[in-house]
């Protein structure tokens, strides 16, 4: 990486921690990522992307900003990125998915609490994600308890708006929830100074679609018999997908598509024939916790899909192109309610999802991924086997948060799972 410590002091970083960080990265990474065989040529370009996390990017951002433009930070797939892309500003993705934010965030946070919070949190009041010192303002959601909490803790230290996301999706909410992006609309308008007209919303929504088309289209070469590209690289695909360029994102994803597609032509797999196929589901995998993928493929399994909002949920569902403000503002209203997060009751669209992926990805079981604390999914987790157990489809659960401490006893239990799927099939 090229020395940004100057851009790093204008965004008012703690160097000399970040640096620690910046330490641990590297190594991380490479032992992950890097000691996989066989990769796609076309993963140099989010190799690079990780290379530069902290850099080429956040100098993008400085750039726009000096220029008058805004950046959005948000922590949920709930908050609509069209409406900021509408508006010439930049949104990025903010989740924590870091052990190295924990201790931080616990300064201010119950230690029990979810860890994708804690590190969030500590993430801001630590000065150490160039991420959160470059958005002007965070946009949190009414969706778990916590997250509703932890707003008010970060509202100390940077401006916050807060969607309220309803929590059932009657046609009552419905119409609450096209209030509720009519306020971010004009909020975004009054932050950058630029008008949303429909022909601005309408740009945003096709660039938003195609983004979302491409992320479909490399999970359809997950669907394959012949796996062209690991759990692992599709998972970082999707997390910077989170927050680098749309179009520059498109571009590079279509091209490694095009590899993906000619590699299933080609027979050429980066896995052993009969290796058991994963879907993950459940609570979202923030950059960089790749901790359960890494597992599940270092343990003789292969990761085929998520069910989660770091997969699937990101991104399987268009916004239908619309004509007035006010269509285009309903579309966008029902694309995101139609996302399946446990924070809802019910939401038995989520089973349904799951027994679907699972078809479709010809998988051979499910792993459910619970961070701790994170009650709406865990209890969810109930309903979610009942309906699997009658389906026939094998699933365990795997509690974890972003420590290591628990790898080997992970380890054991899905070595016996993915024994017993061989066996059985
Ligand atoms: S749409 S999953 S991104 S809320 S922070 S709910 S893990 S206790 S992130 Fe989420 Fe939006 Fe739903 Fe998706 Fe649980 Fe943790 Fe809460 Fe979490």
């Amino acid at each position: 990486m090229a020395d940004y410590r100057k851009l790093w002091e204008s965004l008012d970083m703690d160097l000399e921690k970040h640096d620690q960080l910046c330490a641990v990265l590297p190594e991380f990474y490479g032992d992950i990522y890097l000691s996989q065989e066989n990769r796609p040529e076309g993963m140099n370009y989010y190799n690079f992307v990780v290379s530069e996390i902290h850099g080429f990017r956040i100098q993008e951002l400085a750039e726009h900003r000096k220029k008058g433009g805004k950046v959005f930070g948000s922590f949920c797939v709930y908050v609509p990125d069209e409406l900021i892309v509408a508006a010439d500003a930049i949104g990025v993705g903010l989740c924590g998915g870091s052990d190295f934010w924990i201790p931080d965030g616990e300064k201010v946070l119950p230690r029990n609490i979810c860890p994708l919070i804690k590190a969030s949190v500590g993430a801001k009041i630590s000065g150490t994600c160039p991420y959160f010192q470059s958005a002007d303002i965070l946009v949190g959601e009414t969706t778990c308890d916590g997250k509703k909490k932890a707003w008010e803790i970060l509202g100390k230290y940077t401006p916050i708006h807060v969607m309220d996301l309803p929590q059932m999706k009657r046609e009552k909410d419905k119409i609450h929830w096209i209030d509720e992006l009519k306020i971010f609309k004009d909020l975004v308008e009054k932050m950058t100074g630029n008008e949303i007209t429909e022909e601005k919303l309408k740009e945003a929504v096709k660039l938003i679609n195609e983004k979302r088309r491409v992320l479909q289209r490399l999970y359809n070469t997950r669907k394959s018999e012949v796996l062209p590209i690991s759990g692992k690289d599709a998972l970082l695909i999707t997390q910077i997908a989170f927050y680098d360029d749309p179009k520059r994102f498109i571009e590079k994803t279509s091209e490694l598509c095009k590899e993906l597609e000619d590699r299933i032509k080609k027979g050429i797999s980066v896995f052993e024939e009969n290796t058991p196929r994963i879907l993950v589901t459940g609570t979202p995998m923030a950059i960089p916790n790749w901790k359960l993928h890494h597992i599940i493929e270092t343990s003789g399994g292969a990761v085929v899909c998520e069910e989660t909002c770091t997969g699937i949920r990101y991104f399987e569902r268009l916004v239908k192109e619309a004509e007035s403000i006010e269509e285009q503002i309903e579309a966008i209203a029902d694309r995101y309610l139609s996302i399946n997060c446990a924070c809802f009751t019910p939401n038995d669209g989520r089973i349904e999802d799951i027994i679907r992926l699972y078809k479709e990805y010809k998988a051979d079981g499910v792993v459910y991924y619970n961070l701790p604390f994170c009650h709406t999914y865990a209890v969810e987790y109930n309903k979610v086997k009942e309906a699997l157990d009658n389906e026939g489809i094998p699933v365990i659960m795997i509690e974890s948060d972003y420590s290591l401490q628990d790898v080997g006893q992970i380890k054991t239990r899905l070595e016996a799972f993915f024994e017993m799927i061989k066996t059985s099939k």
